[in-house]
């Protein structure tokens, strides 16, 4: 059905007949799997959804580095602090590939920045909640890069080239951020009782945080319908969750702890299990600014942007200079 509309940012799909025939052309390739690169037309919402979700994306990578960052002077042992250290590493070289990505829809690096700093773009909520204990590196690892990658896949297969390309190296390296978590968590859910109580406590506080990842559910989804029917999503939100949920639960029986939710009861007649809807109030109000962590992450990426102002400016001396002898060389 998506596939014969297309509309406005937000809106309700334009119907075919609507459309101009460069809109239809459009459509069309997008209907028959065909990518769209940097230089093909494009409408100009299509243009403006992309740099909003990865300009959101890559703003995600970077401030989910600070959660972990905190742990990486505190991490148990040196083999720990390591794969933390590169972790941590991966996740910038998320937000890079990502913001390469949107550099191609003619959008600066500076300008995503300048407008997540000044409020204009978010990142994603959970990283608006603290990491208290080391249960919970193992917590972010397994449930928050799971849930992210669960994500992520579909979007290899995403229209436009350059964001569908990022994904695929993105994926890999999640893979083995959700396994270390999951390790993380063998060794806590198998420890001593104040380990196992670590680990029962990690997920107690971040499971619902991590069905918000997904986003709101369908019915109060905003952009959904326009981005599937321009295969920018791939799923809806709620599809999303319902997978987390189903490959997440028998992972939480496999280490032995309680399940976060007494409203989890597997359905015979569906094939999946049920559960208890996250408070959305809370996830409206993280999204505005005021979640428990809000504050702090921009106050750090503020001052990151800051401080590396002389960096930025002495590698664009040096470009403009290179540039310069080149072209000295080349008369
Ligand atoms: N947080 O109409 P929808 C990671 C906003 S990467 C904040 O459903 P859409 C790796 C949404 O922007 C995690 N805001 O929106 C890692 C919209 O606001 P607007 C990031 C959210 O775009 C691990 C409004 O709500 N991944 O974790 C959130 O169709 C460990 C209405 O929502 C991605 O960004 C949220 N959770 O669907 C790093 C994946 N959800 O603009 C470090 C790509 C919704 O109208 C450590 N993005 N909003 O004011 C997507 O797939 C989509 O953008 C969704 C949202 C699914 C996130």
């Amino acid at each position: 059905m998506y596939s014969q509309m297309e509309k406005t940012e937000g809106g309700d799909p334009k119907l075919q007949a609507d459309m101009t025939d460069k809109e239809r052309a459009f459509q069309d390739k997008i209907d028959r799997n065909i990518k769209i690169e940097p230089r093909d037309w494009m409408p100009d919402n299509y243009r403006a959804t992309l740099i909003r979700q990865i300009g959101q994306h890559a703003h995600s990578e970077v401030v989910g580095q600070l959660p972990e960052g905190n742990w990486i002077t505190r991490a148990p042992t040196l083999e720990r602090k390591a794969i933390l250290l590169a972790k941590v590493q991966d996740e910038a070289g998320h937000g890079l590939y990502l913001y390469a990505a949107a550099e191609t829809l003619g959008v600066t690096r500076d300008q995503l920045t300048e407008d997540l700093l000044a409020g204009r773009m978010k990142y994603s909520s959970i990283f608006n909640y603290p990491t208290l204990n080391w249960a919970d590196m193992g917590a972010v690892g397994w449930l928050v890069d799971g849930a992210a990658i669960l994500n992520q896949v579909p979007l290899q297969r995403t229209s436009y080239g350059p964001y569908a390309r990022a994904m695929v190296r993105i994926c890999k390296e999640e893979s083995f951020h959700a396994r270390q978590g999951f390790h993380i968590m063998m060794k806590m859910a198998k420890g001593s009782d104040a380990q196992r109580k670590m680990a029962q406590d990690a997920v107690n506080r971040l499971w619902f945080p991590v069905l918000m990842m997904f986003g709101p559910s369908d019915k109060d989804s905003v952009h959904t319908a326009q981005s599937l029917a321009w295969r920018i999503k791939i799923d809806t939100n709620d599809q999303l969750r319902q997978k987390f949920v189903d490959q997440t639960v028998p992972q939480i029986e496999y280490l032995g702890l309680d399940l976060p939710d007494p409203g989890i009861k597997w359905n015979d007649e569906t094939g999946q299990y049920d559960f208890s809807d996250p408070d959305w109030s809370e996830f409206f109000n993280v999204i505005k600014g005021n979640g428990p962590g809000n504050v702090d992450r921009m106050k750090a990426r503020r001052a990151a942007w800051d401080d590396g102002a002389w960096v930025r400016d002495g590698l664009l001396a040096h470009a403009r200079k290179k540039a310069a002898a080149k072209q000295l060389a080349a008369e």
